[in-house]
């Protein structure tokens, strides 16, 4: 972990050796950038949608309702891409539904991208909740299980077989939980036909938010020549003022071609070169990549400039593609997490996605508006609970300096039957596809494999200590933790993390309306979780409902009152331990979130900060007062902060 400490010519050595390990997957995923070789095309908008309501939820399958129009199946609705379905439409039954739906769109696709048989033609979904099957023009093309992470089909051969066609995407898509899947959940079915109608099942899920679904980030068509970069891998360090950018491009369609690997600074000019695929890069006077907060110019991003080309025949073509870096190192000792070889101190949010009307649908407007509120907040980090969030939202943290805990969506194993090996199977996939698509995002500092998982059942230590070796295997450069809310005492993984993540809500969930517990609870959890391991805690969680707009004085559960005094008792305690081995605190939550229905929630979890609508709670003053604070304290401010009416 401690790779920055490393005298220089080791270092270079270390870093050849990194991401040499072999990925489950066979190809890469990058993120689809327009370039002059690469062209892309949005398909969001409307679609047709229809919900298979029969009783065994499998009438699209048996008819076939991917061999023709969706509409000539039966009756369709405008369905909004990306969004959750759920809360578009006044159907409770739809809100509620469990099973598959589908999607359906046209879309016409550029004459010459089909004409030029030198072109690949990629259907890509950014995520769609949770088991996805995809055909274009009746053909199947791919299927895809897990909800939060992309999936891609080559279709060009399949559109010219018959260029007359146009190209008609089904996607249907299943959002039932399984024992193995990612979150696990159950199907119950009640058959008591004096208490239920026929046909009853529920969906029982063991997490506390609402299980949106449905297509919930972008679609797109893209091209890219016949020889293209398929995957780029960057490892970065740096020593005195030298940065080290070791890179590896993995080349597919061509076995011969030639390679142009140029790093660029934020004015465009080369600052390293090469023309090998796999390389340290070495830069003068690095710029290094720094939190927000942490320094008067966060964010500093390079560009690697990828160029490939092949000649067959007297024809060259070329492959160009751009991929943002920050020059930074991460490491973590016995009591501290350091960026750039300096403390860092997470001051920040968990969050979720979700909003009204679209639930988790991917948003540009809610998305900038909760940048321009963490900075507002002074967070310099969040944590994707309980799922990996959007490309889009990382590259906003890679180019703003907002640090992440990148979490996969293992939140909820609780039963004893999600250990076995069909789960652990999934799970080591899932950080595989997770891992291909984060790697080279310079705000993603540690991986969370799990939240609060049953960490104390015997089958968690096996589980945990595979998941946690395969995830250092997979990317030696980053911490590991899980999220715990177990006893100390009985927690299998711990072991085998580098960073504790521990959630706790005391005065909430136990001793509730007594506050006065926290400061002699709080300071046992962080010396029994310290003295038995001796690693750095983040407190990952805590907090308390607010309704907002429900007053009273003295403080009562659920009132703006009570949130403010709960989180003033936790600073307290953080004020003490971070000066010994508490490295981070982060809220629950950013904002309110919807959940399922259930006798704790009032229309959704309310511990956010914000309301679901992003207005700010009295808690949001108390958090932002001590956010800044800290970061004076522990950082340097950007010279803007000087001036707060460019915030
Ligand atoms: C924690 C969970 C989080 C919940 C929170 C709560 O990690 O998902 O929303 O409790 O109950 O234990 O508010």
């Amino acid at each position: 972990m401690a790779a920055s400490r490393r005298p220089g010519l080791l270092r270079v050595l270390w870093l050849l050796t990194v991401f040499a390990a072999v990925f489950s997957l066979d190809s890469g995923m990058l993120y689809p950038r327009e370039s002059s070789s690469r062209e892309v095309k949005e398909l969001s908008g409307l679609w047709d949608f229809r919900a298979d309501k029969s009783p065994s939820r499998n009438q699209g399958f048996n008819e076939a309702w991917y061999k023709r129009r969706l509409s000539e199946t039966g009756p369709v609705i405008d369905m909004p891409v990306p969004s959750s379905y759920n809360d578009v439409t006044q159907d409770p039954a739809l809100r509620d539904f469990i099973g598959w739906v589908w999607y359906e769109r046209e879309v016409v696709v550029p004459s010459r991208w089909i004409m030029d048989a030198g072109t690949r033609i990629v259907l890509r979904v950014g995520s769609a909740h949770y088991h996805s099957v995809m055909w274009v023009n009746g053909v199947q093309v791919t299927v895809h299980k897990g909800g939060h992470l992309p999936f891609e089909a080559e279709i060009g051969s399949l559109l010219r077989a018959d260029p007359s066609k146009s190209c008609r995407i089904t996607v249907a898509v299943n959002n039932t939980l399984t024992l193995d899947t990612l979150p696990p959940g159950t199907i119950q079915h009640l058959n008591d036909p004096t208490k239920y109608p026929n046909g009853f099942f529920v969906q029982n899920v063991y997490f506390d938010f609402f299980n949106y679904a449905g297509i919930h980030r972008p679609v797109l068509l893209y091209t890219t020549p016949k020889a293209y970069v398929d995957d780029i891998t960057v490892v970065t360090d740096f020593t005195d003022n030298t940065g080290l950018v070791k890179y590896q491009v993995s080349v597919k369609g061509s076995s011969s071609f030639t390679l142009k690997v140029t790093l660029m600074d934020k004015s465009g000019h080369c600052v390293a070169a090469s023309s090998k695929p796999s390389e340290v890069l070495k830069v003068v006077d690095v710029m290094l990549w720094w939190p927000y907060l942490m320094h008067e110019s966060p964010a500093y991003l390079y560009s690697l400039e990828v160029h490939v080309l092949t000649s067959d025949m007297g024809t060259t073509s070329e492959d160009v593609y751009s991929l943002p870096v920050g020059i930074r190192t991460v490491s973590v000792t016995s009591s501290q997490f350091l960026i750039n070889n300096k403390p860092f101190y997470f001051h920040g949010v968990n969050k979720h996605e979700d909003a009204d009307i679209r639930g988790k649908g991917f948003d540009w407007p809610l998305i900038v508006k909760d940048f321009n509120l963490l900075k507002w907040l002074g967070a310099n980090s969040f944590r994707t609970s309980h799922y990996p969030y959007a490309e889009e939202i990382l590259q906003m943290c890679d180019r703003h300096g907002i640090v992440v805990i990148d979490e996969c969506p293992g939140v909820g194993i609780k039963d004893i039957r999600s250990y076995g090996n069909t789960s652990l199977t999934h799970h080591l996939f899932v950080m595989d596809e997770l891992i291909r698509r984060d790697k080279n995002h310079p705000s993603v500092v540690m991986w969370s494999v799990a939240n609060e998982p049953a960490s104390e059942m015997p089958p968690a230590e096996y589980y945990f200590k595979t998941l946690i070796k395969h995830t250092k295997t997979l990317d030696p450069t980053r911490p590991v933790t899980y999220v715990t809310d177990s006893n100390y005492a009985r927690d299998k993984g711990a072991p085998f993390v580098d960073v504790i993540c521990v959630n706790s809500y005391f005065s909430w969930y136990h001793d509730a309306g007594h506050m006065e517990v926290i400061p002699i609870q709080l300071n046992t959890q962080f010396e029994n979780w310290y003295g038995k391991y001796h690693k750095p805690i983040i407190q990952s969680e805590y907090g308390a409902d607010a309704v907002p707009g429900i007053h009273s004085d003295p403080p009562m559960m659920f009132t703006e009152e009570y949130q403010k005094a709960v989180l003033q008792s936790y600073h307290n305690v953080f004020d003490q331990k971070r000066k010994q081995y508490v490295i981070g605190e982060l809220i629950w939550n950013f904002a309110d979130f919807m959940t399922a229905q259930g006798i704790t929630r009032v229309v959704g979890n309310k511990k956010g900060i914000f309301s679901r609508q992003r207005q700010p709670k009295s808690a949001a003053f108390i958090l932002k007062e001590r956010y800044w604070r800290l970061a004076n304290e522990t950082g340097r401010l950007p010279i803007w902060t000087k001036y707060p009416c460019s915030l």
